[in-house]
């Protein structure tokens, strides 16, 4: 579900492109001497970073009481009081950290970037900071991590680069304060004070170790906004023009998708969260954060390390989306990196050393699936290298590219060949699939996580894509338009609506294609003539319109009940949930102050001007449900930033039960419905629509 999200997100970024040039709204940043992607290039091309967790919470271990499954979040999900917390300082002392060993790891893991934590959200700082003593200056150790990491990364040719959490547990001006820290006194917090202080620890950092990366983090609590994200994230490009920011300096990521779902977003880049969009998005930068077994900070008890392979198939699979992998470290108290953490970065790296020139410097794939691997490309003067990362070799021993135009430059050859003259017996444009290229290869060299086959072509990539059926729904009542459309350049798209293949004599499409009944579309894409691309299929179905029910219902609005909860999802059985308050709402919404831990229940009846298909769009923050006539329509439930999910049904003129559920954990609050009838735009359901 989350993905669909995430693609639906990153289309709707992609429509913000303009917007989101990553220059700031409002206020014109001072002009900075560099573009974007001068700014992003070094970004772009290192594709794989290290990411580190580290603080006061590696002391504890993931341990406190009977629990062991906490992280770098302790001190929340322990509820530890700041007095208890603070005694780990004194604890502080990393005797064997070396980060001459840290950056040679990450340099020979083939990671050209390390973002490490310089304050995580318990507000500790790991340099010796002139604004607080909650800092590494006040420990036995003494030492200033931040300065030894810059300086070994510098030596080891890895670009250093921070995280910094705007959310603060420990500075006394920094709210909201968390739920269960009942004792510990609001009087005279300054939020506003607070944010001189976070600009001047962002500015020490930025004067004293020129980080290349900015990775704010913690933005999603309700007093952070856009316009403080704003003046963060201008402070940034006043200091240094060419340090990049991530999208979490300001507070539209939506989730951990994290994709930016606004026009007034700034940031350099998006930062989906242990999760990998399942496409990317051309002209949009991006990077995969995740951790390599099950949490971020040091947990002597979380086992679930992730194999070497499945890591090494995430970076590819990023990287042949066009993004970039963030792979995350939780060193221990003492310093040293876990065993099996460099032992995972020692067979990561045995790969990249003969492989990585099919990951550094590449972009995105140009075919849109392969069913044994991914593809990633890099341009080479007149010829461009295709690199065919295999993940499983089908049975008969042959990797096909459909859909290619191009001629073969070279024949075929495995990346890790020292020789690199390892050819392959290979099949490229027979006369029956003209734009089909077929490489035969060898068992007994496949390598254990990832096999690289190098297919260099002559000139840009010309790909053949299938062809996009596009519609509102794919039910309707009366009739609906369906747009046939393929990427391919001087290209036509021929279909049939009767089930049978498409030919070449088949109907070309040229605008909407109206159906009255339901049918199957076939269409595939034609050359000069020839079928290019495989045949793709959508059924579109003619529904009979939800009958209305026929109660009275003369007032506006919808009866509504608040409830206290503690949810992370809407459970199935509601019995006995007793609410809080109740009355009628004029309209659909989670309101100006909507609180934390509550769900709101809406209820009544929808009024529809005529028998249709209307289409449904439920966004909120966290999750939602919509029912209508007792049927789920739209399912946006669980823990999330604003995310919009979207849904139909074919309703008759007149009353429907409607019901609608919401809730809120804690941070940002959405909550909004949408409809549209087809071949409308979605507009909010208006007032007098709502009935009870
Ligand atoms: O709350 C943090 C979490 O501790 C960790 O730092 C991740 C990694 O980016 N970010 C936040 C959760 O989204």
């Amino acid at each position: 579900m989350l993905r669909q999200a995430t693609l639906r997100s990153a289309l709707l970024l992609a429509a913000l492109l303009p917007a989101l040039g990553c220059r700031s709204t409002g206020t014109a940043a001072p002009a900075a001497p560099m573009d974007q992607d001068q700014r992003m290039d070094w970004w772009r091309q290192a594709r794989f970073g290290m990411f580190i967790h580290w603080g006061l919470y590696a002391i504890p271990a993931g341990k406190w009481g009977a629990k062991d499954s906490h992280g770098e979040w302790i001190r929340t999900t322990a509820e530890i009081p700041l007095d208890e917390y603070e005694k780990f300082q004194p604890q502080w002392n990393p005797t064997k950290f070396d980060a001459e060993a840290w950056a040679s790891m990450a340099a020979a893991a083939g990671m050209k970037y390390l973002v490490i934590t310089s304050k995580h959200h318990d507000g500790f700082c790991l340099w010796d900071s002139a604004q607080t003593d909650w800092d590494v200056g006040n420990t036995p150790h003494g030492r200033d991590i931040l300065r030894e990491l810059k300086d070994a990364c510098d030596r080891h040719g890895v670009k250093f680069c921070t995280y910094h959490s705007i959310m603060d547990w420990h500075h006394p001006d920094y709210l909201p304060r968390r739920a269960w820290e009942k004792d510990r006194s609001t009087d005279g917090a300054d939020f506003d004070r607070f944010e001189k202080y976070l600009h001047a620890q962002v500015t020490e950092i930025v004067q004293n170790y020129h980080p290349g990366v900015m990775w704010f983090d913690g933005e999603w609590e309700s007093t952070w906004n856009h316009e403080r994200g704003l003046r963060l994230y201008e402070l940034c490009r006043r200091l240094d023009p060419a340090m990049i920011v991530n999208n979490r300096v300001d507070v539209h990521r939506g989730g951990m998708q994290g994709f930016a779902n606004s026009s007034e977003a700034v940031g350099d880049f998006q930062t989906p969260e242990q999760e990998i969009p399942a496409t990317g998005v051309p002209g949009v930068d991006w990077e995969s954060c995740m951790t390599m077994n099950s949490h971020w900070g040091w947990n002597a008890y979380d086992t679930q390390w992730k194999s070497t392979t499945t890591l090494l198939h995430n970076l590819i699979d990023i990287a042949s989306k066009g993004g970039n992998y963030l792979l995350n470290i939780g060193p221990r108290a003492d310093g040293t990196f876990p065993p099996d953490a460099v032992q995972r970065l020692r067979e990561i790296g045995a790969w990249m050393d003969k492989n990585g020139e099919a990951i550094r410097g590449t972009t995105a794939s140009v075919f849109d699936d392969l069913s044994w691997g991914r593809c990633t490309v890099r341009r080479e003067g007149a010829t461009t290298k295709l690199f065919l990362h295999v993940f499983e070799l089908p049975a008969d021993g042959i990797l096909e590219l459909r859909g290619i135009a191009n001629h073969v430059a070279r024949p075929p050859y495995l990346l890790a060949d020292p020789r690199k003259q390892y050819y392959m017996p290979m099949s490229a444009g027979s006369y029956d699939e003209p734009n089909t290229i077929r490489i035969q290869v060898p068992r007994n060299d496949l390598d254990p996580h990832a096999t690289v086959v190098v297919v260099e072509i002559e000139g840009v990539p010309v790909i053949y894509k299938a062809p996009v059926i596009t519609a509102d729904s794919e039910q309707f009542v009366g009739g609906i338009d369906v747009h046939l459309s393929t990427p391919t350049a001087n290209a036509s798209v021929r279909y049939t609506t009767d089930g049978s293949p498409p030919s070449p004599q088949a109907a070309a499409a040229v605008g909407p294609v109206h159906l009255t009944t339901t049918c199957t579309v076939k269409a595939a894409t034609f050359h000069d003539g020839v079928q290019v691309s495989d045949v793709v299929t959508r059924t579109f179905t003619k529904v009979t319109p939800l009958p209305p029910v026929e109660p009275v219902a003369p007032g506006e609005g919808l009866l509504f009940t608040r409830h206290a909860v503690n949810w992370r999802s809407i459970p199935d059985d509601r019995r006995g949930l007793s609410a809080e308050s109740a009355g009628v709402a004029a309209e659909i919404t989670a309101g100006a102050a909507p609180g934390e831990h509550v769900a709101l229940r809406f209820s009544g009846f929808l009024k529809v001007p005529e028998g249709e298909l209307y289409r449904f769009r439920l966004t909120s923050d966290d999750g939602s449900k919509l029912w209508i006539g007792g049927r789920l329509v739209v399912d946006n439930d669980g823990p999330h930033g604003s995310e919009a999910k979207d849904g139909a049904i074919a309703l008759g003129a007149g009353l429907h039960p409607i019901e609608l559920i919401w809730f809120n954990i804690t941070g940002g609050a959405a909550l909004s419905l949408q409809w549209a009838r087809p071949g409308a735009a979605f507009e909010k359901v208006p007032t007098s629509a709502l009935r009870h």
